[in-house]
């Protein structure tokens, strides 16, 4: 933990990631909004309270680094980086996904200040991660390397091969989250790759497991606060609701990419839900 930030102070910053998520998703016209409206809380519980890190400085060799490997929710990431004071909020909300913008569907890690890794062809972060947490290891640096994943993305091997490697290196310093919102592209993850017992597969390859409901502030605040304390690798399984914020979308397999209505009149309705939830 580094900041001193209270659960409510967190709790806020999640409803204003929601509505820059939207009011992002309305200016690129779509987007993948469920899963970036799922994994909101847990990425402001990172880069308001947890990461080490410093945006004056993206570059700070002893910093902790954060990997979405789920790259498609950049639509949450870039807009979180903006209000962690990265890149500005402005410039994202004018132009993500426009032609010629630095900030496009996926993260780019060449062209967004504070971003780790590019990512967006699922089953590359976690890979990405591990080697990052073991170099760091080696170097004596006792950083923390998180990686996000999601849930249907783990149905790819290369997390399984990671996650192996994270074990066998015993990588104190490596934070695997997975955004379960039991949800993937076309429906329900057990019925396209069925993934339960999940918690125990993970255990099986070797990294400790913790459970919380990942869009309930005060819960994603006590793992994060355990995973912090424990020696890794360490698997947040973040059980979490697929357009989390907006009651039409929730749980529904068609939010994966959709869009907050085509006139300001719409996306008005859409924020006053947002900010209603809380
Ligand atoms: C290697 C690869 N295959 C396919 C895709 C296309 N794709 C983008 S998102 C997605 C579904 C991911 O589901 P999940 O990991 O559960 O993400 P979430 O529900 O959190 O959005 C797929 C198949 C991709 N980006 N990369």
């Amino acid at each position: 933990m580094q900041n001193n930030v209270t659960v409510e102070e967190l709790k806020a910053k999640a409803v204003e990631l929601r509505l820059n998520i939207a009011k992002t998703t309305f200016n690129a016209t779509s987007g993948h909004v469920g899963g970036s409206m799922s994994c909101a809380d847990m990425l402001v519980a990172l880069y308001f309270k947890y990461l080490n890190i410093n945006p004056e400085d993206p570059d700070w060799y002893e910093r902790d680094r954060f990997i979405l490997s789920k790259g498609h929710c950049a639509l949450a990431y870039v807009p979180c980086l903006a209000m962690r004071g990265y890149i500005s909020l402005d410039e994202v909300l004018k132009n993500f996904n426009k032609t010629g913008s630095a900030y496009g569907m996926h993260p780019d890690s060449k062209k967004i200040r504070g971003c780790d890794a590019s990512t967006g062809s699922l089953g590359h972060g976690m890979p990405m991660g591990v080697g990052m947490a073991l170099g760091l290891q080696m170097k004596g640096v006792n950083s923390k390397v998180v990686v996000m994943t999601g849930d249907g993305e783990v149905q790819e091997g290369s997390n399984w091969e990671a996650a192996m490697a994270a074990s066998m290196f015993k990588l104190k310093n490596f934070i695997w989250i997975i955004d379960r919102n039991k949800l993937e592209i076309d429906g329900p993850t057990e019925q396209e790759m069925a993934l339960e017992p999940l918690d125990k597969k993970v255990e099986a390859f070797g990294c400790k497991v913790i459970k919380c409901n990942g869009n309930n502030m005060a819960e994603v605040d006590k793992a994060l606060a355990q995973a912090w304390a424990m020696e890794g690798p360490v698997c947040i399984i973040s059980e979490t609701e697929k357009g989390y914020g907006i009651k039409e979308f929730e749980g529904q397999a068609k939010c994966h990419y959709c869009s907050f209505g085509d006139n300001e009149k719409d996306l008005q309705v859409y924020l006053d839900e947002i900010k209603a939830r809380g």
